[in-house]
């Protein structure tokens, strides 16, 4: 593994454009469980794939509600760890850095990524069925009703987290991002994602069909495996740190333009 890191550390101090594909293993030595891991307690009898839609909600908004609420109670117990940490370093390290993340926790920039692409938005944000959007829990408080109502003057409709759910359509804007990003990259490292969700999944293709370098962290190999030119295997709170330590040894393609401007 040291020669394989030490390897993947070449490649990105040479790397102008880098891409940080991360999914719901980046979050779980902070103590979130993975999308795919059965759930705790309570919730062990629900499917997230259903919960996790317009149509599990509209069936029961207050089950839906108060899962988003169990599930924001692990959120804000949690804070981001080394590979986050590590993450962050290389936004310093490299010219041009943008993590692209399927996870709502906010905890990439908790851990001071600048950059951030929101695939599938924040657990940390509310809207209503109407698309009133910009809500935090704290606009809600002191609403007895369960979901809370919009605030906005002559709205009430339905409160819901401001994350996109199975069969809703990604914000076209972030997407267009996240897109682009990919299209543009010379190196994608891809952290935590089992690559079945789409259509975060196809944005690494993008990068593949590039021949940008694509290095994958990830103790299990994934549907992206195949894609990557380097695979670390191991967790993210471990390879990273020690990926970003290599990194910042030595010479990049970026630290010089950076002080230049
Ligand atoms: C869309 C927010 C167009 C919510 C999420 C049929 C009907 C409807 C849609 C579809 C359909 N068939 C396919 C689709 C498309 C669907 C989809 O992809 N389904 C999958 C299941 C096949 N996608 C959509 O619906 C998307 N919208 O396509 O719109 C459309 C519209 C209508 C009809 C068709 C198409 C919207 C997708 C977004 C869904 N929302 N999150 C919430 O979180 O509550 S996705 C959610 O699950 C997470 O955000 C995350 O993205 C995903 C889980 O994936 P991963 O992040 O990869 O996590 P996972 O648990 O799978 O894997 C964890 C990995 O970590 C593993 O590999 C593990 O080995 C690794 N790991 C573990 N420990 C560590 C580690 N790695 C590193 N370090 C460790 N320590």
């Amino acid at each position: 593994m040291d020669d394989l890191i030490a390897r993947a550390a070449d490649v990105l101090r040479q790397t102008k454009r880098l891409v940080v594909l991360t999914g719901a293993g980046m979050s779980k030595e902070s103590g979130i469980p993975t999308f795919r891991e059965a759930q705790e307690g309570l919730w062990a009898r629900y499917d997230p794939m259903k919960l996790a839609t317009r149509e599990g909600f509209l069936a029961d908004p207050k089950l839906v509600w108060e899962w988003y609420q169990y599930r924001f109670g692990l959120v804000a117990a949690c804070k981001p760890h080394a590979g986050h940490y590590a993450v962050a370093e290389l936004e310093r390290l490299l010219p041009h850095v943008v993590v692209v993340t399927q996870n709502i926790d906010g905890l990439h920039l908790a851990a001071g990524s600048r950059d951030v692409v929101e695939l599938h938005g924040s657990i940390h944000r509310y809207k209503c069925l109407y698309g009133h959007r910009g809500y935090t829990l704290a606009d809600l408080a002191g609403q007895t009703e369960v979901p809370p109502r919009c605030p906005r003057p002559g709205c009430h409709g339905l409160m819901r987290p401001d994350v996109v759910w199975f069969g809703e359509f990604l914000d076209q804007e972030v997407l267009g991002r996240a897109t682009a990003e990919s299209q543009a990259c010379d190196a994608m490292l891809i952290v935590g994602t089992s690559g079945v969700v789409q259509p975060a999944a196809g944005l690494p293709y993008y990068a593949w069909r590039r021949r940008a370098a694509i290095i994958e962290v990830n103790p299990v190999p994934s549907e992206l495996t195949d894609l990557a030119e380097i695979y670390l295997q191991g967790p993210a709170g471990e390879v990273l740190p020690r990926l970003a330590a290599l990194v910042a040894q030595g010479p990049t393609a970026g630290r010089e333009e950076k002080k230049g401007n």
